[in-house]
């Protein structure tokens, strides 16, 4: 039986003494602290929990959408049957240990995400994994708020600095950033309790493919965003967030991997993201890389290591969970890794399992591993 031995709040009150955090309705002195970030109990004990499974070298197994469409059924219809899906419970009977969902397209107003799911499932299928125990995390493809283009128009380098205090669209931008508010505060249980998210916003800057990205802005104005989006979510009194600094494969060094790191008093897990690709002897010795560096960052300044994103797209490895995937972490106390997405319309488009792929029975030795984690086990 796989469980989390766990003390979340002294956890969580340890590592947040760490970073010098403080949880919300503690006296901040605001002449000396005033970025001292605001944290609902739920959140730090999120945060306790993560910080519990990373120490005892546990992995909560993540996928992104999980519940909201799989390889070959979309949820997002309104058809009831469709109700409480999972590509990973149809195959393990349990939901993944924390489920990701991205907020691309909220900011301009429409009640649907870039993949086609409507916010009120996201909503609705974060506090379901809430409730049953799991976690959340979120990223946000965000469309150029300059060009018009969507996260992947990097042709305006001025793009960053258009958003920020003083430039062309930053009213623009103070509006997305108020819709982003409004819904991840939006998110709670019918008690009342705001379902704490995992915000993992303006990922993968050490690429150039986001207008976010190395070579698109400076460290200057990166920071500057990560700082504005904070401290715009803690004004908006949003205080169910955590946060995630997600770099690509990209950084070879600490140096590099912190160059735009925007602050330990604004950050609460450190990542990366990579993929497979057809040479598995090149992710075997990426993700090394990656986790020697996240690991010990995590640990000098006090945050939870994961690996925020992987996978290999349709997994064309019968045995790619436990004789990829597990070996590729090793030992390395990351509290999560989560896989991408199972396109409904995209059949090769999956990095996570299903019935009847060929990874099926692997799956189930990864699930069945005393030390991955799934919703069950929380
Ligand atoms: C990418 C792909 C896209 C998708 C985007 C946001 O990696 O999966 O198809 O739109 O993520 O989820």
């Amino acid at each position: 039986m796989k469980n989390i031995a766990l003390c979340s709040i002294v956890m969580a009150t340890l590592l947040l003494a760490s970073c010098g955090s403080k949880p919300k309705n503690t006296a901040t002195d605001a002449e000396t602290d005033a970025a001292v970030p605001a944290r609902s109990e739920a959140a730090v004990a999120m945060l306790g929990k993560m910080a519990a499974v990373s120490q005892q070298k546990l992995l909560l197994f993540g996928h992104q959408d999980d519940p909201s469409y799989g390889h070959s059924w979309n949820g997002c219809t309104g058809d009831p049957a469709m109700e409480g899906r999972s590509d990973t419970k149809d195959v393990c009977g349990d939901y993944p240990g924390i489920i990701g969902f991205d907020l691309g397209d909220i900011e301009n107003g429409v009640d649907k995400n870039l993949d086609g799911v409507p916010f009120d499932k996201i909503r609705k299928e974060a506090v379901a994994q809430y409730l049953r125990g799991g976690l959340v995390t979120m990223s946000w493809h965000c469309d150029n708020p300059l060009t018009g283009g969507d996260a992947w128009d990097f042709s305006n380098k001025g793009t960053v600095e258009s958003i920020l205090e003083g430039g062309s669209q930053y009213e623009k931008f103070q509006e997305w950033l108020g819709r982003v508010a409004d819904f991840l505060g939006s998110i709670e249980t019918p008690d009342g309790t705001k379902v704490p998210v995992l915000f993992r916003p303006w990922h993968e800057h050490t690429g150039s493919w986001f207008w976010w990205g190395q070579d698109i802005c400076t460290q200057e104005q990166y920071v500057a965003l990560w700082r504005m989006t904070f401290e715009f979510m803690q004004a908006s009194g949003v205080n169910n967030l955590l946060w995630a600094y997600g770099p690509g494969a990209e950084p070879v060094d600490q140096q590099t991997y912190l160059e735009r790191y925007p602050g330990d008093d604004i950050v609460d897990v450190m990542g990366f993201d990579t993929y497979q690709g057809a040479d598995r002897d090149q992710y075997m010795q990426t993700m090394k890389r990656c986790l020697d560096i996240v690991v010990e960052a995590a640990a000098t300044h006090g945050k939870v290591p994961a690996v925020t994103e992987t996978g290999y797209e349709s997994t064309p490895d019968p045995t790619w969970w436990t004789g990829t995937l597990l070996p590729a972490i090793g030992d390395a106390p990351v509290a999560y890794v989560l896989v991408w997405r199972n396109a409904w319309d995209k059949p090769d488009h999956h990095y996570g399992i299903y019935p009847g792929h060929e990874s099926e029975a692997d799956f189930m030795t990864f699930y069945n591993d005393p030390r991955t984690l799934f919703a069950k086990n929380n």
